[in-house]
């Protein structure tokens, strides 16, 4: 290969890597935490949420269009300017389509987080759930941890 082409090349991925890089520094969904601890949830008292807080601290307008969780027992869903978004579960038991919802710039939304501790009853003592939110900005995860009780 010719010398110049290799230049040529080079030229070219450090100007791909350099948009992906500032596509990726321009738009970015920060959470106000990463996990939530519900701590003890009561079978009896049935389905539970916490609030994650997401602020768009980018310059370009953020999508999100779907979420996906780890487990049926999880579902989630985006307040954003009062209106409530479908809940998402997880997505080998089907999910909403065609959904969609933009937070601008220095714009703030709630991702809300449900459990249910009836959908598997036998269960007793901690418990771990993932939240995957899929957005312009790329994909984030949350956490959510409990202790289930009767
Ligand atoms: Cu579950």
């Amino acid at each position: 290969m010719k010398k110049n082409t290799y230049t040529r090349m080079l030229v070219l991925a450090l100007a791909i890597a350099g948009i992906f890089y500032f596509a990726k520094a321009g738009s970015s969904l920060a959470l106000d935490a990463t996990v939530k601890d519900m701590g003890d949830v009561s079978q009896a008292n049935g389905i539970i949420s916490t609030d994650f807080l997401m602020t768009n601290k980018g310059n370009k307008d953020i999508v999100i269009n779907r979420m996906s969780t780890s487990c049926m027992c999880t579902t989630a869903q985006v307040i954003n300017g009062g209106k409530e978004g479908p809940k998402y579960g997880m997505d080998m038991h089907g999910n909403p389509k065609g959904w969609s919802t933009v937070i601008a710039p220095g714009g703030t939304a709630t991702l809300r987080v449900f459990y249910d501790p009836n959908m598997h009853k036998d269960l007793k003592g901690p418990v771990t759930r993932v939240v995957s939110i899929f957005t312009s900005a790329g994909t984030q995860t949350v956490k959510i941890k409990l202790n289930q009780v009767p």
